[in-house]
């Protein structure tokens, strides 16, 4: 045990204690909800105790700090969390166990702070987690919206927003700071005015709108050393001393406004994954948390520092994808007007301050803000960006004179558009992918007139995950076994899996491992009776495809080859198959219509399928209802196979990929995002790879020749499956109903290439890469031993060593130590 706060009858006195504060109840009067929050609170009190020693510390040290930006952070569940990360988690369950209550039941009470939307905002989650766990000063600062995620409803097979209210109840590890209160100013315009002091001009905002950011603090507790590092998110509340005053001069409707503003901004996060909208809200939303965000960092580091030319010495800026790309902007804003610097001084500050991760290629997720829109929300910020496109078009013609192409591609502002990503570029000192694949597409393809310009701002940071969520709290039997084996270093220290590869061939190891994966079957086959009403045989192929619905992702691709696989059944009753249950979860945007109509249709094959007596249950499909971060982790641990189908060049990284190695699941995949590295590491023959490659892909699309409608001419099980889109067979009967999707695939109806992803092109060699699954798996010790390899191999794959590696090439930060 860590702490001598969770001696166990400490910590039993102290629940009681707290629900009879809280609620005036006793245990046995109060609901499951109240001592969650009771034991929350218990569990409160130990962490802040660290957070008091590890600010302390920070004060002492003054090390480097990385602001980690994000408009996204895809938490997931504290409680339970914190428990394992303060070793107390066995502890806590033995001393809730004697007050007659269970913990799994306690965990579930826990609301899903679902604060993003899939990888980039999980990928953030596991970053904090890292940063704090290997003793790194880390803020990340993101936004408190009042809704999530939607939650998923599925009726009539059809997906069903519902709004996620987490904060109703009142969020137990939260901590309202209303003392580092920030001002944020929106809209007016920007007056010039001469300072004979300083022989410059002065710009100054007059006529806006005013919105206080107020931060709420969460405690990022690392494993077993006391560290507690700090996510900031802000919540907009309005000026009551601004409103006054207009009151006072009468201009109610200007109050009013400004009220409004401020109900707005933190409502709700925008539901969309790899897809930009463009909306006024987001952008504002975008300047509020980046304005609050600097301002206080710049404040924190003036209280220690006199001279703001050392700002690259203490401070870095991590902007998570383009969203963030208004802190180059601000910085400068406040460089200049508030800190008064010369614009080259402020430029090599701030260019030295900030770095940029790309997180996609997808043209779709590009953000560009019409200038109209931007310049009339920030005046003064747009003013700062004009003059910064200015000089970079300058340094353009300079480097390439009268290449007016150059111009055009690599202009932040052009055709009436404000460019995030070129401004986050040019503002920057470091542009990183998310995995290896990913990066070298970014300089040869997407990036490369900005590679060519600034080679040495480029690298690659394969992206990673948490152990300590994603096998010490998700998967607990295959932790104590792993541990038994080789001891818990693991746990901080990933890459020490590889000493299980000794145990491949054993045939004892092969049984256990095996075991735990049935028993982990077995929880998840509950979880979907319980929820699905669906019942599902563990000793079946559990073969699982988690994340969000997304065309590049190929969910279709999947659920088509389910349908042929039902087809090849209904043909050939007499042959041998093995049962496998094909298990789908995942979000669409709310208004991504072909999206939801895939998982209408994934439903509807679900249902079809399902009730066939005549197949014996040989196969099962699911659609878990409201994938997230709470069940993911149940999924993870049961899981046979990865599907990792993407098509190739699209996946930037993937991390669900890791987690399913993690847990010992085989990966069926293409060679894209983070796939090309897992493969590496665990060798081919212990996955199952597929598909054209990235190069096939991209050349196809730069140069033309691909045509859907060979395939089906030519083969009668794709003509098949594609015609049971309309004919009726998953639709009663109705034609209509999915021949979107069939369009898609074959026409020249719609407005893209048919077939964009490339479903077609790669279903047959999939449909081989499923058979080699299915072979496998029938040699039990064959898959036994590729199961725990995949286990053995994922060291590499753990987030600690992707922070360490942003550490040693990018931030530069010190490592701290809890001395008490
Ligand atoms: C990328 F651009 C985006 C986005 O808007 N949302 C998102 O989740 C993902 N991503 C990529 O799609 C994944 O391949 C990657 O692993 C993840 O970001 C983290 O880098």
């Amino acid at each position: 045990m860590l702490d001598s706060h969770f001696r166990k009858e400490e910590f039993k006195k102290s629940v009681k204690e707290n629900v009879k504060m809280l609620y005036r109840k006793t245990l046995d009067e109060a609901s499951q909800e109240q001592i969650f929050q009771a034991v929350s609170l218990a569990v409160k009190d130990v962490v802040i105790d660290n957070w008091l020693l590890t600010q302390k510390q920070y004060e002492k040290d003054d090390p480097k700090i990385v602001y980690y930006l994000s408009m996204e952070f895809l938490m997931g569940r504290a409680l339970g969390n914190n428990l394992i990360n303060l070793c107390a988690y066995k502890e806590v369950k033995e001393a809730l166990d004697e007050l007659g209550l269970d913990l799994n039941t306690i965990e579930d009470q826990e609301p899903d702070p679902a604060l993003g939307n899939g990888g980039l905002g999980r990928l953030a989650a596991c970053f904090l987690d890292s940063l704090a766990t290997l003793g790194y000063c880390a803020y990340g600062c993101g936004i408190r919206y009042h809704y999530g995620l939607f939650k998923q409803k599925i009726e009539n097979g059809y997906q069903v927003e519902v709004p996620d209210n987490w904060l109703k109840d009142g969020y137990p590890f939260e901590l309202r700071r209303p003392e580092y209160a920030k001002e944020v100013k929106f809209g007016g315009y920007v007056r010039v005015e001469y300072d004979p002091a300083t022989g410059r001009n002065n710009f100054i905002q007059e006529g806006y709108q005013s919105v206080r950011a107020v931060p709420y603090d969460m405690p990022i507790v690392g494993y077993n050393n006391k560290i507690v590092n700090t996510l900031r998110i802000w919540d907009a509340e309005a000026m009551n001393e601004f409103q006054l005053d207009l009151f006072d001069k009468g201009d109610y409707r200007k109050a009013v406004e400004a009220e409004n503003l401020a109900k707005n901004i933190c409502d709700v996060l925008y539901p969309n994954d790899n897809h930009y909208a463009g909306k006024e809200l987001r952008l504002k939303q975008q300047y509020f948390f980046i304005s609050a965000s600097i301002q206080a960092a710049i404040a924190k580091f003036k209280k220690k520092h006199s001279d703001i030319h050392d700002l690259p010495k203490k401070v870095t800026f991590q902007l998570n994808d383009t969203h963030p790309t208004m802190t180059v902007a601000e910085l400068m804003r406040i460089l200049l007007d508030e800190e008064k610097l010369e614009w080259d001084d402020a430029w090599d500050i701030t260019t030295h301050t900030c770095a940029y991760t790309n997180h996609t290629i997808m043209a779709e997720a590009l953000e560009k803000w019409p200038i109209e829109l931007f310049s009339k929300l920030l005046p003064r910020v747009y003013q700062i960006i004009e003059e910064i496109n200015r000089r970079f078009i300058e340094e353009i013609n300079q480097k390439y004179p009268g290449n007016q192409e150059k111009v055009r591609k690599m202009a932040i502002i052009y055709d009436g558009q404000v460019k995030m990503a070129h401004l986050a570029i040019a503002g920057g000192y470091s542009v990183n992918g998310v995995a290896r694949l990913h990066t070298e597409i970014l300089k040869k393809q997407e990036l490369k007139d900005f590679y060519e310009m600034y080679p040495e701002k480029f690298n690659n940071k394969t992206n990673g995950i948490t152990q300590r969520r994603f096998m010490v709290h998700a998967n607990p039997l295959l932790t104590d076994w792993i541990t038994d084996h080789i001891g818990d270093k693991w746990i901080t220290d990933l890459p020490q899996l590889a000493k299980l590869k000794v145990y491949a061939d054993d045939k004892k190891a092969q049984q256990e491992f095996m075991n735990i994966k049935y028993q982990n079957k077995v929880r998840l086959a509950k979880y979907i009776l319980e929820h699905n009403g669906i019942e599902v045989d563990p000793n079946s192929i559990f073969d699982v495809q988690v994340k969000r619905l997304h065309e590049y992702k190929r969910q279709l691709m999947n659920i088509l080859h389910v349908m042929y696989l039902y087809n090849q059944i209904k043909e050939h009753p007499e042959r041998d198959f093995y049962p496998r249950t094909f298990i789908f979860g995942a979000k669409a945007t709310a208004g991504y219509r072909r999206a939801k109509l895939t998982i209408k249709l994934i439903n509807s094959v679900a249902d079809v399928i399902n009730n066939d007596a005549s197949i014996n249950g040989k196969l099962k499909v699911v659609f878990i209802e409201n994938y997230r971060v709470s069940n993911a982790e149940i999924i993870f641990a049961a899981a046979d196979v990865s599907e990792q189908i993407s098509t190739a060049s699209k996946e930037a990284s993937g991390t669900g990929n890791m987690k399913f190695m993690l847990n010992g699941a085989l990966t069926v995949g293409t060679m894209d995002g983070a796939n090309v590295e897992i493969v590496e590491e665990v060798g081919e023959e212990n996955a199952f790879i597929f598909g054209l490659s990235s190069d096939e892909v991209i050349n196809y699309e730069n140069n033309g020749g691909y045509d859907p409608m060979q395939y089906f001419n030519n083969d009668p099980d794709i003509r098949n499956v594609l015609m049971q889109l309309i004919n009726g067979t998953y639709s009663n009967g109705d034609f209509e109903m999915f021949r979107e999707i069939y369009d898609s695939l074959l026409n020249t109806n719609c407005s893209d290439r048919a077939d964009t992803y490339f479903i077609l092109a790669d279903f047959k060699s999939y449909a081989d890469a499923q058979r080699r699954v299915e072979e496998a798996y029938r040699d039990e010790a064959g898959w036994a031993k590729k199961a725990l390899l995949n286990t053995a191999c994922s060291g590499k794959f753990s987030s600690d060593r992707t922070i360490q590696q942003y550490v040693d090439e990018i931030w530069h930060l010190d490592k701290v130590t809890i001395e008490d």
